[in-house]
């Protein structure tokens, strides 16, 4: 029998874990899309280019099974890598609206949708789609910002005001909602509880999936991962770093300790490998992103 040919984690074409790469993701578990817009950056732009880094370095993790508990991605569930949507940059009044209706298709399939940013504000179209289909839902938000300030106008882009509009038209529900590691201050919490870092360094990790299981419940709930959570000795490359964030191990704790609850879909945002150093945040990224299905599907397929 000849042996089989060695995985070349270095090399081939880079789709996200080595999933098939297709548009059509009739029959899929788990529909993963790249939304590579960054204008709505306050600070450093670069987040455009976080998607494709993300895959680039998760064929590394995608190698070997998940890490303690075996899970195959590329076998234990069905997932495919749409690629990156179109977004018309050059009319960016256009994008809100594209967003929303590519992610209303692939939900419209069955598939649960786990977006690739992008700024965090792309979170913000997705969220329509999401809730346009399941309601308001909770949202277990990952972030050293609140995003939820005041917006300057009715249709701004901008990443730091998308929530407060998500919470104004019912996408979500502040009372099942939460924020983990916040660092900044914003008067107006919007009614979202929030762990900031602090509590999270003082109650531990175990404290933190206590608190989001029983803030969320059995609500329908969305993950979104600002990847600026992670202090930036952890995450260099993103737009608006601040310290004294969480480490990359606190978080991959927390995702996978909540992984079980009853999520309708998930992002990672705000990775941009321009101010990146040896793939750090990439790498970060995309083991959080893996964490997380690994701690979905692979519990419930256990059951
Ligand atoms: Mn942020």
């Amino acid at each position: 029998m000849e042996p089989a040919l060695p995985l070349q984690v270095w090399g081939g074409v880079r789709t996200l874990f080595r999933l098939p790469w297709t548009t059509d993701t009739t029959g899929a578990d788990i529909a993963f899309v790249g939304i590579p817009f960054d204008i709505a950056t306050t600070g450093r732009p670069g987040a455009r280019f976080g998607p494709t880094a993300m895959r680039s370095v998760s064929s590394m993790i995608a190698e070997l099974a998940h890490y303690p508990s075996g899970f195959q991605i590329q076998s234990d569930v069905t997932a495919v890598d749409t690629g990156d949507m179109i977004v018309d940059i050059h009319n960016p009044m256009t994008v809100r609206e594209a967003i929303t209706t590519h992610l209303a298709g692939i939900i419209a399939t069955g598939a649960f949708p786990i977006t690739m940013g992008g700024d965090h504000w792309v979170t913000y179209p997705v969220l329509r789609a999401v809730a346009a289909e399941h309601g308001p839902v909770a949202l277990v938000h990952f972030d050293a910002h609140t995003d939820t300030w005041e917006p300057t106008s009715d249709d701004d882009i901008n990443h730091g005001s998308m929530f407060t509009h998500a919470i104004r038209e019912g996408l979500i529900d502040p009372a099942r909602s939460i924020q983990i590691g916040i660092r900044t201050q914003n008067a107006d919490t919007r009614g979202v509880r929030i762990l900031d870092a602090q509590w999270v360094r003082t109650n531990g990790t175990a404290a933190v999936v206590e608190a989001i299981l029983e803030r969320i419940g059995d609500t329908r709930a969305y993950l979104t991962f600002d990847i600026d959570c992670l202090d930036p000795a952890f995450a260099p490359g993103t737009g608006t770093p601040v310290s004294g964030g969480l480490t990359t191990g606190q978080a991959i704790d927390i995702v996978s300790g909540i992984g079980r609850a009853n999520f309708v879909g998930m992002d990672l945002v705000e990775v941009a490998p321009i101010y990146d150093t040896a793939e750090t945040t990439a790498l970060a990224g995309a083991t959080l992103i893996h964490e997380f299905v690994a701690a979905h599907f692979g519990r419930r397929s256990a059951l």
